[in-house]
């Protein structure tokens, strides 16, 4: 019998309850700073392995430039500029011209890992951490270094909307987990224990198509709350769209922005994978009919850092 809240044919639950039904605080020992990552164990590792096939590799990450959905605000898109072209000697003897460039960008800015220190309420980061251990210098527990080595294990594809057959879900569609389970029956895979669930809303396709950065950020579609109790039950280790939230945008509470974050985050431990591209590997799991690949999401090892840009792979 799956809470209440999950069911969803009762009134959504206060996100605190859902919290604590689902907090995965002291699970893998008090100072534990990894969350769900834990769940990926190394026999989880070896069998992903197992699931490349043929070599088709499919990268994730946005590019990295001025055209990305970000304008503007704490989180413009990435700059990029030239600190030399190989024009200049640079006071070097003889033939070698070299190039180098200088980025600008908020580690929140194109594809990203939202770290464990990314979110946190009512004093509190994941596991207990007092929030006063986040100040201008940076997370001094969760940080997005604690997902090193990165995260490899078991990827699986839910194409919520090729399910729906629409190229996108409207803005503020909330996907239940009931869909998550009817997608997963249509495509014939399973979500388990360990697993990096890959969720697409086709929100990217749309901002490809249209290019409308107001747009892409103005809200989303996006898993509902109710999925927390699902992922806590599969056992997902992390959970990744191609939206910038990954959550649906207005959300569920009319007094509260992100909850699904304040769940995944800070009472179970979940990194979340932000603004992905999943078009090419959509259409690669619709023609070959497999929807579970390798996964690898390394992130870059910025110290004290609430999160970082990612270029995830998934190899089939
Ligand atoms: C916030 O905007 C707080 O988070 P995110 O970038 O993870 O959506």
């Amino acid at each position: 019998m799956p809470p209440e809240s999950e069911s969803g044919t009762t009134p959504l639950e206060d996100f605190r309850t859902i919290g604590r039904r689902v907090s995965n605080w002291g699970r893998w020992g008090a100072d534990d700073e990894r969350g769900t990552l834990n769940l990926i164990t190394p026999e989880h590792v070896v069998a992903a392995a197992g699931l490349v096939r043929t070599g088709r590799t499919f990268a994730m990450g946005i590019p990295f430039d001025g055209d990305g959905p970000q304008e503007g605000g704490l989180r413009g898109n990435p700059v990029r500029v030239m600190q030399a072209t190989g024009a200049e000697r640079r006071g070097r003897p003889g033939s070698l011209r070299f190039s180098d460039d200088v980025v600008f960008m908020a580690l929140q800015a194109a594809s990203q890992w939202d770290a464990l220190a990314h979110v946190h309420y009512d004093g509190l980061l994941y596991n207990g951490f007092p929030s006063s251990s986040v100040d201008v210098t940076g997370a001094a527990h969760c940080a997005v270094t604690n997902l090193s080595p990165g995260v490899a294990g078991r990827g699986v594809l839910l194409d919520v909307a090729r399910h729906r057959g629409v190229e996108w879900l409207a803005l503020g569609s909330a996907i239940p987990p009931e869909e998550l389970d009817e997608v997963a029956a249509a495509q014939g895979v399973e979500v388990g224990e360990g697993d990096v669930l890959l969720v697409r809303t086709g929100w990217r396709r749309k901002f490809v198509t249209d290019k409308d950065k107001d747009g892409f950020k103005a809200g989303e579609p996006g898993l509902s709350v109710r999925c927390a109790d699902w992922l806590h039950r599969r056992g997902v280790a992390a959970v990744g769209s191609d939206n910038y939230a990954v959550e649906v945008v207005p959300g569920e509470y009319d007094d509260e922005y992100l909850p699904f974050h304040m769940i995944a985050i800070r009472d179970m431990g979940m990194p979340l994978a932000e603004i992905l591209d999943l078009e090419e590997l959509a259409a690669d799991c619709a023609s070959d009919g497999i929807y579970e690949f390798l996964f690898t999401g390394p992130p870059l090892a910025f110290t004290r850092g609430a999160g970082s840009p990612v270029n995830p792979l998934a190899l089939k």
